[in-house]
Order: structure tokens, then C-alpha cells, then sequence
């Protein structure tokens, strides 16, 4: 399953995933031998592999011909792709999209082969031993497309209130499959001698001979909420930009009780026929930061949030449609309207979800508690920026979207780590305006950051990691930013608050990890942030207890980080029920 919803009745599409592919380890005990793995999955789900950390070699074949896309959902954590042992596709990071287009292909059977890497290197800036699980293989779907020479690359909807009128602006990316000037970042900083352009164009010999060469105009048929819009001979010679703006009667809007969704089709057409289509789904709706507070269509928002990793025992990372909705009916249920997708963007079918259900999603680059050595690794800026350039562009039209969020807990108390966050601002501006951003600052008192974000977040964990009571800490940590810093008079918020709790642990003097600790630190923590005015809201850390990395066992009992409302399986520890009386409130 690759979306809630279909994204193409022209375009033909196949899901690759699915299905059994093979997998061969590449080192350890079983390298070189062949096993049959489900897709997509991590490779920690397979009992022989639970703890693997190499390189592991994943192979499909399928029957297709001429020009095709194959698009991968999320390879962990970095990906080469061979097609019948071409090289066509190299990226890095788990949690973005990234595509591969290949040009007359000959009618047949042809061979896609995945190698996915998990290890720590220097040359991982982001996936590096943390408190959370890197893990490996093809975790998101893999989806093949046919296309014609120019195709629908993307189409953004920016929805917006103007005289009391909805009018959305719309913004269709043509591509042309000769033209490779798309995306030419290089994130890996390593010399690229295949042949392979850097933003994963393949064409055999050199050339592309395209059908209807002769006519290089397209028309662009666009229907919005049942309005429809033509856009005439538009030159698709080259990658194209195709705007418009269109202005709608009797809207329902987007809102957290009634989460009313519209879709947008695009068609391609060329003497009155349609060659192409692209389906995506929005919401009417406006996020705007003003003063100390976050509007959702003019109305004050108030966050009841959780921060939630993709992880799960049976599945890793690649939690499946129905796992995914099992998560959010619990977090419904608790009380919540918030996920905080730490830290690095989440699949698309948890989006399709909240976008459904009225959940907002505070969403995030990757990055978790990087310091300055961290962030001067020379690929940390690219490899950041890139998954930004990555996340935006695809995430764009999800209405649950009310943030971004970039860099959780990074150096943003010196100096270099100033101009990467600003660097980072400056790329989330150019690419989205309509909605403000964001960063998860630990750096309490020495934080310099805070004129760059449009919101100030604190993740702070009083009755944990110190014993200070909760209303005190806030309330001398919020004057400070407003005495002291340039966030003062931005809206402020919690990004992350908790206690460990150990499912099932108790002793007669509630010590820290019994879960009766826990449920009280939270009773004092949430009823001292959310009664606090000048707060808008809170993110509990977290959904659910995770797996770490092997390296970063230190400090967290079983290997998990142990913070969870509910423990890896769901179950609900005695601090759920806090919760939810509180939140409930
Ligand atoms: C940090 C971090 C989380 C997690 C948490 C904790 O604030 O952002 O990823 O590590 O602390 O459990 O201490």
C-alpha cells in the first residue's frame, strides 16, 4: 500500500513492494547467501538479521518497457540502485523520497536490485549512534511508473482566505525526461565515477529518442473541488513551472473537528487527449504565527501532542498502514490532536492519516542532538539541507502540516551552529511560506538561535533529568526568553516533556522507571505547561517505548528508550491514563 488514496487513473502504477524480494547480506555469517524477505520491511524484522548493521543486497524483476519512473518511498539509510546492472540511483537518508527515471527501455523482463546500508561512518552525518534505531533496508514501498516524455513531477496547493473568498494558488511541475537539471545536489561529497547523473537520470547511449517530438507543447487541465481550469500550449521543451490561481464558492474547511479534504487532478493533454495525470489531496485551511500565538483558519491552536518515532517490535521502522492507524486511534483516544514526528519526516500514509483524522503534524528534518563536531562533518550541511529540499516539496499539500520543525537539540547555543540553523530557515522560506517554523532547542539559558524560528520550543524534562518542580522551571525559563533573548513576544510551546517508565515495574517507594513515577511526574509536568497562559501547547515524550542504538545503550535500561505512554507492543503503562484525564480536561 503506497497512499489513503489514488494518485493516478492515467499514469499507470505498480507497486513493487508487497511482495517477496530477495535479500542477500553482503557481510556476517549468512553473506552471499540468499533468503526471500517481505517488502517492504527493515531487515531486523527476519530473525536471522535482527541485529544486522552492514550492507544488504535486495533484488526484483518485473515486465516493463519504455520510459519508466521508479520512485523508493524510503531505502534505510543509504541507497544504490542498479537497473539489469546499470547503476541509476544513489541517496542518502531513510526517511525521504527520491526517484530514478529511465528512458526507452526494451519490452521484457528487467532486474531491480536495492543495496541498503545501515552502518555508522563519517560518511553519515544524520544516521549516526542515537537514541533512537537506524535501521536497514527497503522500509518504504517502491513504485513503478510508466511515462511519457514530459510528465507531472509535482503540483503544490496553497489555499488562502482573501475578502472573505476561498482562492487556492496552484503551482504544476512539468518534467522532461531529457532535461537533468532537477535537484543537483551532491550529498555524499565521494567521486561519482558510474554513470550516473547526480540527480538520478539514466539514459542508455546518451540519447533520448522521444515519441512526438514534433509537437514539444502540452495543454494542462487542472480540476480543484469540482472547478476546472485549462492552461493552453505550454512549451514542455524544457522542465516547466505552470501557475495559476483559482477562487472556489461554498468551501468547508480544513479544522481539527472537520477534517473535509478536497482533491486536485492534473491532467497532461496533447490534441485533446490525456497523457498524463498527477492526484493529490489538500485542505482549506491557514496556519499563521501571530504574535504569541499559532492561528488555524483565524482560530488560536492549543497542542495536546505527542512525539512519535516509527518504530514497532515486529516491524521496525516500517510500520504498516494498519499499525500506523492502530497508533493514531491510541493517541486519538488519550486525548491527544498533535504528533510531533520525531525526529525526521514520517511516511506518507501516517500524513494521509492525519490529514484524515484532524491530527496537525509538527514535522521535522532529521537530525537528533548533533553537536558542533557533529554538524562540522562536511556532509552534515548537505545531507541536512538535502533531506529539507526532499521533505517540503513532497509533503507540501498535507494540510495536518501546521510546522517544520529542523534540527531537534543541535548546537544551537554557538556560534557555527547559528549559521547552520539559519542556512536551514533560509531553505524552509524559500520553499514554503504558508506555514511557520520551528526547532526543539535543550540549550535552556544559552540558546542564541531564537531570532530565526517563528516559534520558540523547549524540550524540558523537570522531575527527570533534575529535580526542579515543573511551574517553576517554565515559568524562569519563559522570562528569560522574553528578558533576554529575540524570541520574546514569539509563540512559545513544549516540544517534548516526560519520564521514563518501565512497563509492568513497581516498587514500595516509586522510585524513577516505576510507572507510578512516571504517571505522577506527568500529572505535575502537563497540568504545570498547559495551565500556564503563555504556553501553547505540549508534546509529551513519548508515544511509545523504542528501540535504541546498540551504541547508545548507556543510560537506557533494555536498550529502549523507556519514555513511552504506552511500551513497544502498546500497552498502556499507568501514566495513559494520566494522560488522559488531563488532556481530556
Ligand atoms: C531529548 C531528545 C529525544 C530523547 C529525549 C530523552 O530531548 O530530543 O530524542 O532522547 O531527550 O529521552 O532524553
Amino acid at each position: 500500500m503506497v497512499r489513503t488514496f489514488n494518485t493516478h487513473n492515467i499514469r499507470k502504477q505498480q507497486e513493487l513492494t508487497g511482495k517477496y524480494w530477495d535479500f542477500s547480506p553482503c557481510v556476517g555469517k549468512y553473506a552471499g547467501e540468499h533468503f526471500k524477505v517481505a517488502t517492504p520491511c527493515c531487515w531486523e524484522s527476519h530473525p536471522k538479521f535482527a541485529g544486522y548493521r552492514g550492507e544488504g543486497e535486495y533484488t526484483t524483476t518485473f515486465k516493463t518497457g519504455g520510459n519508466i519512473r521508479l520512485e523508493f518511498k524510503g531505502i534505510s539509510h543509504t541507497a544504490e540502485v542498479w537497473l539489469d546492472g546499470r547503476k541509476i540511483a544513489k541517496h542518502y537518508n531513510a526517511y525521504t523520497i527520491f526517484d530514478a527515471v529511465c528512458t526507452n527501455l526494451s519490452y521484457g523482463e528487467h532486474t531491480l536490485t536495492v543495496r541498503a546500508d545501515n552502518r555508522f561512518s563519517e560518511k553519515s552525518a544524520l544516521h549516526i549512534p542515537n537514541d533512537y534505531m537506524s535501521y536497514g533496508g527497503v522500509s518504504r514501498p517502491v513504485v513503478l511508473e510508466q511515462i511519457s516524455d514530459v510528465y507531472i513531477r509535482n503540483v503544490h496547493v496553497t489555499p488562502y482566505k482573501a475578502d472573505g473568498k476561498w482562492k487556492a494558488k496552484i503551482e504544476i511541475y512539468l518534467e522532461n525526461t531529457k532535461d537533468n537539471k532537477y535537484g543537483d545536489k551532491d550529498c555524499f561529497k565521494i567521486n561519482e565515477t558510474e554513470n550516473i547523473s547526480k540527480n538520478n537520470r539514466y539514459v542508455p547511449n546518451g540519447e533520448n529518442d522521444i515519441k512526438n517530438s514534433e509537437n514539444r507543447s502540452v495543454d494542462v487541465l487542472v480540476n480543484v473541488a469540482g472547478e476546472n481550469l485549462i492552461i493552453k500550449n505550454i512549451d514542455a521543451e524544457k522542465n516547466n513551472i505552470v501557475k495559476a490561481e483559482m477562487e472556489f464558492d461554498n468551501i468547508n474547511e480544513w479544522t481539527q473537528e472537520t477534517p473535509e479534504l478536497y482533491y486536485i487532478e492534473v491532467k497532461l493533454l496533447r490534441n485533446e487527449k490525456a497523457f498524463d495525470d498527477l492526484i493529490d489531496r489538500f485542505g482549506f485551511r491557514e496556519i499563521k504565527a501571530s504574535g504569541k500565538e499559532i492561528l488555524l483558519n483565524g482560530e488560536k491552536i492549543r497542542i495536546k501532542g505527542v512525539c512519535r518515532h516509527e518504530d514497532h517490535p515486529q516491524f521496525g521502522c516500517a510500520l504498516p498502514f494498519a499499525a500506523i492507524a492502530a497508533d493514531i486511534e491510541l493517541i486519538k483516544d488519550m486525548g491527544a490532536n498533535s504528533i510531533r514526528t520525531s525526529h525526521y519526516p514520517n511516511d506518507e500514509i501516517f500524513l494521509d492519516i492525519c490529514d484524515e483524522q484532524g491530527i496537525l503534524v509538527w514535522e521535522e528534518n532529521h537530525a537528533r542532538g548533533l553537536s558542533e563536531e557533529n554538524m562540522r562533518n562536511p556532509n552534515f550541511e548537505p545531507q541536512a539541507e538535502k533531506v529539507i529540499e526532499e521533505m517540503i516539496p513532497a509533503h507540501y499539500n498535507h494540510p495536518s502540516i501546521y510546522i517544520w520543525g529542523i534540527l531537534n537539540e543541535c548546537a544551537s547555543d554557538t556560534e557555527y551552529g547559528k549559521e547552520c540553523y539559519k542556512k536551514q530557515f533560509d531553505i524552509i522560506r524559500e520553499l514554503d511560506t504558508s506555514r511557520p517554523c520551528s526547532f526543539a532547542s535543550c540549550k535552556f539559558k544559552t540558546d542564541i538561535c531564537f531570532e530565526l524560528p517563528d516559534v520558540v520550543s523547549y524540550n524540558i524534562y523537570p522531575l527527570w533529568y533534575h529535580d526542579t518542580e515543573p511551574d517553576e522551571y517554565l515559568d524562569d525559563l519563559y522570562k528569560w526568553v522574553q528578558n533576554e533573548t529575540k524570541g520574546v513576544g514569539k509563540p512559545f510551546m513544549i516540544t517534548e516533556i516526560g519520564a521514563g517508565g518501565l512497563y509492568g515495574y513497581r516498587n514500595n517507594y516509586d522510585s524513577k522507571w516505576t510507572e507510578e513515577y512516571q504517571a505522577e511526574a506527568l500529572r505535575k509536568q502537563l497540568t504545570a505547561v498547559l495551565g500556564y497562559k503563555d504556553c501553547i501547547g505540549v508534546y509529551i515524550w513519548q508515544f511509545c517505548d523504542i528501540r535504541i542504538s546498540d551504541e547508545w545503550f548507556g543510560t537506557r535500561p533494555r536498550t529502549m528508550n523507556n519514555k513511552g505512554i504506552v511500551d513497544e507492543f502498546r500497552r498502556k503503562k499507568l501514566a495513559y491514563n494520566v494522560v488522559k484525564e488531563i488532556f481530556n480536561k
